[in-house]
């Protein structure tokens, strides 16, 4: 994020206003879930941040380890700051259901009759939400700016120094579930998050800390309505992740090793998972869905008739279905290109996705 002058000055706006903005400014701009927090603010989860780095469960990507302190507070590099808008926009409701048979790319393998778009994570089927939720947001905060002319703030989804999953929970969004994904109760974790560091001063929110029990919008109610328990998480004594992951990622108190993660392997690391455990990732060939296709919450999520439809951006794209998986192994770098621009495939590059294009053949050979 651009650094901006020390002696930016904060605005005063109640919750309230900021409320009846959103209220206005979300649907028109398709964010789902929008909520506020106070910074600087008790980061409860902090340990969880901590052990991850120490104990190297970070994949090896190093932009997350570049100034630890500062992803716990986002005011050291940017004194301005007063408070962080939170956004969600979901990308898919559409879980399998049932006991998780894994013909999505599951390790069980199908002799390859899958279409290769089953064998990508659902929230890469469509278009680049790094693209379409980051423009939404800006649309949101432009709306915002008109409000309050001085209004200083910098949407970002993913790329900025922001534990996102941790803001959202504190913004009332949802839940973090042990899979440590952000799950709403009726929309599930299927949704993309996004923020935006702002010199707003929110009077009304709850103290800085403390977790609000509700989103300052949703586009649906939480199933739940009463008692709202702000808990951390509404897991209880399920354990269906940890049970289904198959590369065993998720720790038995929930959290993850990335570096045992399929979404790491496939996405970060490009088809270069060690070789001797290649056969853990079975046919799946670009992020992994399995712990939030288990997840009760996913199951029981809908694209309820009390709320517009998933963006369609996100659906699967047409032109995805032109080719097979044959192809994908074979794919020019030009092909590559033309074909993923614009789609979050694009992140693993055209070598990244021959080589994960390999290792998916290569396991359904050896399950075939
Ligand atoms: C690096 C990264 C990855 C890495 C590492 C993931 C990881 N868990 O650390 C890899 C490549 C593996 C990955 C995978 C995926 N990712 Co990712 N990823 C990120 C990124 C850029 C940073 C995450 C980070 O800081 N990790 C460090 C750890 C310590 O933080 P954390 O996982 O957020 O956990 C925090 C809390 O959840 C809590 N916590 C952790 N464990 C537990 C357990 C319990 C029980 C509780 C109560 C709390 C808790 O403590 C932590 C500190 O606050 C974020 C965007 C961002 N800036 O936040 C997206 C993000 C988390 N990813 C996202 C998505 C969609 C995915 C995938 C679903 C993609 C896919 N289908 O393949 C998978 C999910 C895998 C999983 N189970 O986490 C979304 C999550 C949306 C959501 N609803 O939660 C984000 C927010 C991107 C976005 N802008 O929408 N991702
Ligand atoms: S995304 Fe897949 S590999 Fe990663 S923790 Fe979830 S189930 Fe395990
Ligand atoms: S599958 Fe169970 S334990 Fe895992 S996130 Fe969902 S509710 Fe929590």
């Amino acid at each position: 994020m651009a650094r901006i002058d020390r002696n930016t000055q904060p605005i005063r706006v109640t919750v309230d206003e900021l409320t009846g903005h959103l209220a206005r400014l979300c649907p028109d701009n398709r964010i789902d879930l929008a909520g506020a927090v106070t910074l600087p603010c008790t980061m409860h989860h902090e340990a969880k941040w901590w052990s991850y780095l120490t104990e190297g469960r970070h994949a090896g990507l190093d932009y997350l380890t570049g100034d630890p302190a500062g992803r716990l507070d986002p005011t050291i590099a940017n004194p301005w700051t007063r408070s962080l808008l939170v956004f969600a926009q979901r990308y898919t409701a559409g879980w399998p259901a049932g006991d998780f048979a894994p013909v999505s790319g599951g390790p069980a393998g199908d002799a390859g009759t899958t279409p290769w778009t089953d064998r990508v994570s659902r929230y890469a089927r469509g278009l680049d939400y790094h693209d379409i939720l980051l423009k939404d947001i800006r649309k949101v905060v432009a709306g915002l700016r008109e409000v309050w002319p001085g209004l200083t703030a910098f949407p970002v989804t993913d790329t900025g120094p922001y534990l996102e999953r941790e803001y959202a929970w504190m913004a009332g969004l949802g839940f973090l579930g042990k899979n440590t994904c952000l799950i709403h109760e009726k929309l599930g974790s299927g949704l993309f998050l996004g923020v935006a560091p702002t010199n707003l001063d929110i009077t009304g929110l709850p103290p800085a800390g403390q977790p609000a029990a509700e989103p300052l919008y949703a586009v649906t109610a939480r199933r739940r309505r009463t008692p709202v328990r702000v808990a951390a998480s509404h897991c209880g004594s399920c354990t269906r992740c940890i049970d289904a992951c198959p590369t065993d990622a998720i720790l038995p108190d929930g959290g993850l090793d990335a570096g045992s993660c399929l979404s790491a392997w496939t996405i970060e690391w490009r088809g270069k998972a060690p070789p001797e455990r290649r056969a853990e990732q079975g046919g799946i060939l670009f992020g992994c869905d399995i712990c939030q296709a288990v997840c009760p919450w996913n199951q029981r999520a809908d694209e309820s008739t009390d709320s517009p439809p998933v963006r369609q951006e996100y659906a699967l794209l047409t032109a995805h279905a032109e080719i097979g998986l044959a192809d994908l192994l074979e794919l020019s770098d030009d092909e590559f290109r033309e074909r993923f621009r614009r789609t979050p495939l694009w992140r693993c590059h055209p070598a990244g996705m021959r080589a994960n294009a390999r290792v998916v053949r290569d396991n359904l050979l050896e399950e075939g």
